[in-house]
Formats: C-alpha cells, structure tokens, sequence
C-alpha cells in the first residue's frame, strides 16, 4: 500500500510576484524545529528570487501560530533558533507581511513582529503569555515589541499573558491594517499588492525608536511595572520581563537581544517552567478520560438545582454563565426566595463592579426560574443535587428525581463525600447516577471533580466532562471514596501539620512556611475562611470508623467547642476585627495548643520551616500517590490538576506529584521512611512510591498515556 507521506509544515505558492508561505502544523502551528526550519528555507529561497516582490506569511486552520512548540521546551535545542528565524525575516529586503488570525502567541506574535507589516482579521487573538509557562518572549519580543507599542503596553501584554483583539492590537501599534473579511491568506496577498502599490518602504521593528521616545514616561511605566512585580512573590520570570524592557530601553537592539536570550535561559532552566508547562498540558490531559474517549455525551440545555443555599446557588450562577436553562428547587417558598436571592446578590455585585449591566442581568435571569414542586424538573437534562449532606436526605432527593425526571436525564450529586455508589444503588437508573463535585464559591472555582461510581454508563460521564467544558471548569475524573481526590489528600496533611502542631510548632509558623512554599494561605488560615465547623463535623462523622490506634489531636476541637469556627463567628485559630478577613495571632490559641500539647504528654520540640515543608509535602505525596495506585485518581497529573485548581497548591511548581519528581522521589521516600519511626501507622510509604523508586522512575512516567 503506497505511504502517503505527510504534507510539508511550512508550503510556499508564489502568484504574480507575490510569494504566499503558508505554516500547516496542525493543531496549532506550533513552531516546532520542522516549522522553523521549513519557514528558514522558504525565506531564504524567496529573498533570492527576483520575481518575488514580496512575501506573505500565514498560518492554515484556525490559527496563525499559537507560539513555541511548548513540548519541545527541556529537550537539545534544535536549528535554527527562533530568534535567528526572526531576525531572517527582519533582515530580508523585500516586503514581509504576517497575515494573522485566531491564535497569534508568543513565538506567533514574535514571528510576525519580525514580519515588516501586519494585517489582521478582526477575531483575531494577539498576546505574549510566555509568563504563563515561566518564560518570557524569547525570539525578539521584549526588543521588537515595545520598540512598536511602547513600555507601558508591552509591559502589560507581558506579564498579563492576556490576549488582545484586533481593534485594540491596531490602536496599540501592534498591527497595521484589519483586513475586511476572513479569507487571510487573500487579505495578506491584496495588502502586500497595496503596500507594493504605495511603495512602502521595509520597515524592521528592531530599528523603530518613536514609541521608546519619550525616555521619562517609558522609565517611570518600567519603575511601575517592576514594583508591581515585586508584589508577586514566588513566580520568577515576571521580573526577568522587566529586565528586557528595560534592556529594550536602554541597549542597541543587537544588545537587547543578547540580553533577552541571557534572561530566557535562565527561565527556561528555571523548575518553575517544568511547573508550568506541566501545569498547562496537565489541564488538557484530564479532558481526556475513558469514557469520554469512548463515547459522546448526552445533549442538554435544561439544568435544575435541587437546593439554594451557598453551593446550589453558586451551581446555578455557574450554569447561568454557561448560557443554559436553570430550575431552582426548594422545600418551600421562603427557602427559593433566599435561594433566588443568593443568585441575583451575586449579579448585583457585577453590576456594582461595573462588569455587568442591569439589563445583562435581566438577560441571564430570563434563564432562571425556581419551583418548590420537583415536577418542574420533569423536561430537565440535568439534575445537580446540592441539599444538606446526609445521605437519608439524599436518598429522597434522589427518589423525587427517579419519580419526575424523563428518561435519559442525568442526575448528579455535588456531594464532597458520601457514597455516590449508595445513592445510585437506590434509584432505578443507577447508570444515570454521577457524582459533580463543584468547589465553594462554585460559580467562581475552576475545579470540578466528575465522580464515577460503578454503576454509571459512560456517555453520563461523557456528560459530566462536556458539562464542564461549557462552564469553563477543569474537570478531573475520580473514583468513588471517602473525600474523592481532592478532599481525601486535604485530610492527611491536614492531619500531618496537626501531628507538627502537637509536637512543637505554632499553627502559625505552619501557616507562614505554607504562603512561603506558595499557597495563597495555610491550613488554619483556609479552615478560618471555610468555618471551622465544617471539618468538626468530618472529624465527628469519622469517629466511628477512626483506627483507634492512630494519633488523634483535639486543639480544633477545643476551639469549635467554643464556638470559635474562624472568620464567621469573628475568632477560630486568629481573631478578626469586625469586617475584617485579615487574622491577628490569639495567644489564647497558643495556650489551648500548649494545653492540649501537656494532655497529651507532648514535649514540645521547634521545627526549621523546611522540616515543616517537608512533612507537609510528604503527606500529600503520600496520599496522592495512594489515590493514583487505587485508581481513584487516573494519573498523577490528575492529582496535580485538582490541587492547582481547588486547593491552592501553587502552579508554577505543578502540583504535588510533579513537585515530588523535581524533588526527586528518593528524596520524598526517604524522607517518609525517617517520619515512620516517630509514628509509623501514619507514615506508611505508598507501595507506589516504593515501586517507582524501586525501578528509578518518576510520577511522570504514569502519566504518558
Ligand atoms: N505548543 C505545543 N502544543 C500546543 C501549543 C504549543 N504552543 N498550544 C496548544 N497546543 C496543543 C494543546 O496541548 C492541545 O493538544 C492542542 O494544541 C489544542 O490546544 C519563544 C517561548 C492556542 C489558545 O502559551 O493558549 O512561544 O491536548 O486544547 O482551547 O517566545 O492552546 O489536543 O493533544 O488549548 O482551542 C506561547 C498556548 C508558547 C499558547 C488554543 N504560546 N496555547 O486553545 O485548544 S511559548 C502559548 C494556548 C513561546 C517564544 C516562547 C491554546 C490556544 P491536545 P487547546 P484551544
């Protein structure tokens, strides 16, 4: 059978003297070393050839160029360079134009600052997020860019990553011309004959000097930028930005460049941009789970929520956003009302912050209605169920469902806990059972967990991922047990700085050596904000079944016996002023802690904040990789997601599991081994852990499909 072999990545077609070099690398046109390559040879051979005029350069598909080919970032470089790509372009002496549109990022964008002119459809999306992986616009962007637009606005296009529209891409300088219609590859060709037409002159980005004139005004939007920087603690590339631009500022451009490489180096090698590229394919890799592989999801517009308070409503906001059809259900008229109530509030705060219109409100809740009979949920495709968490309660919310929901409805639980296998098993279509586990405040968290008990089919999963991606959730997928994956790993490092509390340290030198690994607060502090009452309540409901050999530490339960639940009642493990959500230390804390230390016959001992790091680390490791080898969780980048993205575990160092690879295992292993003497029911080594080190392998190595 003859091999057809693959189309080249970079095609070249030359029309009445106007040569068209089209980049094909789908799905994004990455520029990955073939790109680079191919585009090196296509400018060079179209510089040499005298019946070409000029050269149109565009991306097929969707997009221009969506940047770099980020897999190849940590691999041998390979010839040529971008940056040498880019200057190529720069340096030919005929007209090069960048025809843009969809994504134009980072490498994209820089490829067509090297271009001599730019023409972009009007949906296109410009931008240089390089912070968001750790680096910074390495192929000429922090020179070309503000020699175009200015400080001010590179400075902001570089550390937000954000991406800017055509319009404002023109109003900024950073395109030339909006083409009128999409056909780009024919908008390209018919500017390129206008400019040939008006004569235009090559014009190299590196040379233009008019937006960098105004020294003082540039200075002062570099000194406000790198103040600005300073506040972001922990991320390590934002400041190599400013660095640039101020290179761009003050050296030649051939210097700047050299410049910009130095300082993309140092990112590039930085275990931050291990933490981020992973973080980013991580988030893409957790949409791709087996049933969603094997099967397509059930269609859906109409929702209903069972239950108005905090989470049934932030759920109903969540869906309202995604554009779908909402029924609230409550047990009576005044508990809809507040539930309705609980929604409009949070559309009103839009509207007061400018983000949102009155009349965009009235939009939205044209969506949303609310019933106190379960009939009304008798057409919906979905039903997310978020009353009180007691399964007996449960079971009759669930029997109502089964009573009035059509044929095919999927009937989802929000449940943080209980057994989802139970609650399917007491229905008569346990298949349309699955559990979607959104995150408090649910219309603003990213996370969502798609639980999977045993009897569920999989186009309800299907459902549940396709559900997510319409509200711009990350979904990750997990096995029933007690606290999923995400709130399971929470209970046993929650558990370990407990065990750290009793044994020396402050809960708030624990709480310090947290925000200092990069948490945006510790575990007193989040369980302050999220009630102190709610974990008393985990810690009742698990007496029964706790191992009565294990270590139990009662200082959380002291203060809740005083009411003491965090920011709600004004005190928990800090004390806040009225209105305020910035705790003070309470020495009262203190002494219930050296209180509960002397009951239990504890010498207290001090601790270094890396001890306390480590053990901290050691635990979710631990736990997570527990959760992985039991299948609850399906890989470890899935473990990371749902930290990164509903613990506050930081990004830029990837998650738990991808931490503990640039850790390195051995390290983390050896680490539980010296724990276990002090307390080895605790600290039982995961056998997986044990087995990876064993065969010198890493997390990462699970997670390639
Ligand atoms: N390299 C390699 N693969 C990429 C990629 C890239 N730059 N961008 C996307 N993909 C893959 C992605 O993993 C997924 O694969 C598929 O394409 C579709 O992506 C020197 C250093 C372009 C807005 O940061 O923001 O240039 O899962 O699911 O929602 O200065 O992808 O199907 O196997 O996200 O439509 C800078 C990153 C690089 C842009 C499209 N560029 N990409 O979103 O699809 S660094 C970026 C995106 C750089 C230079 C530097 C988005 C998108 P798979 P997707 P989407």
């Amino acid at each position: 059978m003859e091999s057809t072999a693959a189309a080249p990545v970079v095609q070249t077609t030359v029309s009445d003297h106007i040569a068209l070099v089209t980049i094909a690398n789908p799905p994004v046109n990455a520029l990955s070393a073939a790109v680079r390559q191919g585009l090196q040879q296509a400018i060079t051979a179209l510089s040499g050839n005298a019946d070409v005029h000029a050269i149109v350069i565009t991306g097929s598909g969707a997009n221009f160029i969506a940047g770099a080919d980020i897999r190849e970032f940590g691999l041998p470089p390979q010839e040529p360079s971008l940056p040498d790509v880019c200057l190529q372009i720069e340096a030919a002496d005929k007209l090069v134009i960048a025809a843009i549109h969809g994504a134009t990022l980072g490498g994209g964008l820089e490829i067509a600052l090297a271009a001599h002119y730019r023409v972009a459809v009007e949906t296109a999306k410009l931008g240089l997020p390089e912070v968001a992986l750790g680096l910074l616009p390495g192929a000429g962007g922090t020179q070309r860019t503000p020699r175009l637009i200015g400080a001010q606005a590179a400075l902001d296009l570089m550390l937000s990553g954000r991406h800017a529209g055509a319009k404002e891409a023109l109003r900024m300088g950073l395109i030339d011309h909006i083409a009128t219609s999409n056909d780009i590859a024919a908008e390209g060709v018919a500017y390129a004959r206008s400019l040939l037409a008006d004569g235009a002159p090559v014009r190299r980005s590196g040379e233009q000097t008019a937006a960098l004139a105004d020294r003082t005004a540039q200075q002062a939007a570099l000194d406000a930028a790198r103040a600005d920087v300073a506040k972001k603690k922990g991320l390590f590339s934002p400041a190599k930005i400013v660095d640039c631009v101020q290179a761009a500022l003050d050296q030649p451009f051939a210097q700047g460049l050299a410049t910009e490489r130095e300082l993309f180096v140092q990112c590039l090698n930085s275990p931050q941009r291990a933490g981020l590229v992973h973080a980013f394919f991580a988030e893409r890799e957790v949409t791709k789970s087996p049933e969603t592989q094997s099967s397509q999801p059930r269609p859906f517009q109409k929702v209903g929520v069972i239950g108005g308070g905090t989470m049934g409503a932030g759920i109903a906001v969540a869906l309202l956003d995604g554009g779908l059809q909402v029924t609230m259900i409550e047990r009576d008229d005044a508990a809809l009302a507040l539930g309705q109530s609980r929604v409009a509030k949070v559309y009103d705060g839009l509207i007061k912050k400018g983000r949102l219109s009155e009349e965009g409100k009235a939009a939205i809740l044209t969506r949303f209605n609310g019933s106190t009979a379960y009939d009304a949920l008798a057409d919906a495709d979905i039903v997310v169920e978020a009353v009180f968490e007691d399964m007996g309660v449960k079971k009759a919310v669930f029997a109502e469902l089964d009573r009035v929901c059509k044929k095919g409805a999927v009937l989802a639980t929000n449940t943080s806990y209980l057994d989802i296998d139970e609650i399917a098993r007491s229905v008569s279509r346990p298949q349309d059972v699955v559990g979607l586990h959104f995150f408090s405040p649910a219309n603003i968290m990213k996370l969502l967990e798609i639980v999977v008990p045993a009897q569920v089919s999989a186009d309800v999963v299907a459902t549940g991922f396709a559900l997510a991606k319409k509200l711009k959730k990350v979904p990750v997928r997990a096995g029933v047990c007690d606290g999923f994956i995400g709130n399971r790993i929470l209970a046993v490092y929650r558990q370990a700085a407990d065990y750290m509390m009793e044994d020396g340290a402050s809960p708030y030198e624990i709480d310090a050596m947290v925000r200092a690994f990069g948490y945006p607060m510790g575990p007193y502090e989040m369980s302050d904000l999220a009630g102190g009452d709610i974990g008393w309540a985990t810690r009742k409901r698990r007496a029964a079944t706790r191992d009565p050999k294990a270590r139990y530490v009662h200082m959380a339960d002291k203060l809740c016996e005083r009411g003491w639940f965090g920011q709600k009642t004004g005190r928990g493990w800090y004390i806040y002023e009225a209105g305020s959500r910035t705790g003070k230390t309470d020495p009262e804390v203190e002494a219930i802690v050296a209180e509960e230390r002397a009951k239990a016959g504890v010498t207290p001992r001090s601790f270094t904040r890396e001890e306390l790091e480590r053990r901290y680390v050691a635990a979710m490791v631990n736990e997570g990789a527990k959760v992985v080898a039991e299948g609850i969780a399906l890989r470890p980048l899935d473990v990371d997601v749902t930290l990164v993205h509903g613990y506050g575990f930081p990004r830029y160092k990837g998650g738990p599991m991808k931490y503990a690879d640039l850790v390195g295992l051995p390290q983390i292993l050896a680490d539980i081994q010296a724990f276990a003497k002090e307390d080895p029911l605790f600290w039982q080594p995961a056998p997986l852990l044990v087995q990876l080190v064993a065969e010198g392998k890493n997390f990462d190595s699970l997670n390639q499909a």
